[in-house]
């Protein structure tokens, strides 16, 4: 590919925030960052590279028609890589029309401005991000492949269903270049601490109970964020046109299994009592709709890309235990609020 000008949607975020950093470590590729800062993002995870030459970032919204052409023409976009999204399934349960808000009609306004501005270029494309999450829930056996049928079961999972589907619409209608990854679980450093891991890594830090739904028994297959990374730079810069891939680490844990190994792993770095951690288990109310089993079948990504997952679960979760310990700032800036000044703080005097 030759010197492209990316605009990566939700590069604040979780898995964004890696992305952004991965791609202006490894391509000479401009990087533009589009995220509202809404309580998931964190321009402190881009610190990094704020003041990179060959990388900007704006704050606004995916679903700002007006920003987008205005963006797309300023900054001549090349390419998209599509991460901005509301990713908490309690939260869409409890609000479903932010969900619908930004991941769908967020994903139609910069399609609409992709469509506008490529005119029907197909050297330019279209990476939507997406999730295991809509092809519905496992029993005990089984994986997901990419001709899993769809089968959304939360708020959250049927809008980014629907998404998926806007994005192949496109594609068919007005022929644009697309590709879509579905990945399962990711874990790692800067996940927002309403997610399994993080949460129960700061509760355990406090000694606060930690919240397993039910029985626990639910299943999730789990990826280190920076290997979802490297698959995401491959399936943008190699994947097939018109094709989806499949993510994920082959690492399923029922979550009350997966809450003990990092309860052991805590004890130990935290120099406590074998057994204390755990001691906080708490079994709460069950998630509505709770989803049993997720697993993906990523033998296609494997085969065409030759992409696997790197970081074995054990060590994965270690580094992201020691990431928090170390990262406490990180961690109290997100829970008293005062990560959400950092945007004035940074851009004040600009
Ligand atoms: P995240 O919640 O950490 O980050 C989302 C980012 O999008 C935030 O920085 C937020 O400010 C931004 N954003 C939200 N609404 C916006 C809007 N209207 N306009 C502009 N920016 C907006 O999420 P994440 O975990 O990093 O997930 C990123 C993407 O990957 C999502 O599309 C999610 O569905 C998908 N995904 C996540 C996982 C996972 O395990 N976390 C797994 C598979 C797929
Ligand atoms: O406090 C908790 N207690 C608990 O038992 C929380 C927050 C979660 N859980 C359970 C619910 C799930 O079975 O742990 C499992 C993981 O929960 P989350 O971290 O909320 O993730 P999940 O609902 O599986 O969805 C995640 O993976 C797919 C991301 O949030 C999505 O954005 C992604 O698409």
């Amino acid at each position: 590919m030759s010197k492209r000008t990316v605009l990566i949607t939700g590069g604040a975020g979780f898995i964004g925030s890696h992305l952004v950093k991965r791609f202006l470590k490894s391509h000479a590729h401009r990087i533009v960052t589009l995220d509202k800062l809404t309580y998931a993002g964190h321009l402190g995870n881009l610190s990094d590279v704020l003041e990179n030459e060959n990388h900007r970032f704006v704050k606004g919204d995916i679903c700002d028609a007006s920003l987008l052409d205005r963006l797309f023409a300023e900054e001549n976009i090349s390419d998209v890589i599509h991460l901005a999204a509301e990713s908490h399934v309690d939260r869409s349960i409890e609000s479903p029309l932010d969900f619908v808000q930004t991941n769908v009609l967020g994903t139609v306004s910069l399609l609409n401005a992709a469509k506008k501005h490529w005119n029907g270029d197909r050297n330019k494309r279209f990476h939507h991000v997406s999730t295991d999450e809509v092809f519905g829930s496992l029993g005990e056996e089984g994986a997901f492949h990419e001709h899993t049928n769809y089968d959304p079961r939360s708020p959250y999972s049927a809008s980014k269903a629907s998404s998926d589907h806007f994005v192949r619409a496109y594609a068919h209608t007005y022929g644009m270049n697309v590709v879509i990854s579905n990945c399962s679980n990711n874990y790692g450093p800067n996940q927002f601490p309403e997610k399994l891991i993080p949460l129960m890594i700061n509760n355990i830090v406090k000694h606060h109970p930690l919240p397993v739904y039910g029985e626990g028994l639910n299943v999730r297959d789990w990826l280190w964020v920076e290997d979802h990374a490297e698959a995401l730079d491959l399936v943008f810069h190699q994947g097939t046109a018109g094709e989806s891939y499949n993510i994920g680490g082959n690492e399923e844990w029922k979550n009350i299994d997966l809450v003990h190994a990092l309860c052991e792993q805590m004890d130990q770095i935290l120099e406590r009592p074998a057994g204390s951690s755990a001691s906080l288990i708490t079994h709460v109310k069950d998630r509505a709709g709770h989803d049993l089993r997720y697993a993906i079948d990523a033998s296609k990504i494997k085969k065409e890309l030759h992409w696997e997952a790197k970081m074995s679960f054990e060590n994965g979760l270690r580094a992201t235990a020691l990431w928090y310990l170390e990262n406490d700032q990180w961690m109290e800036s997100v829970m008293d609020g005062s990560y959400r000044d950092y945007y004035e703080r940074q851009y004040q005097n600009r």
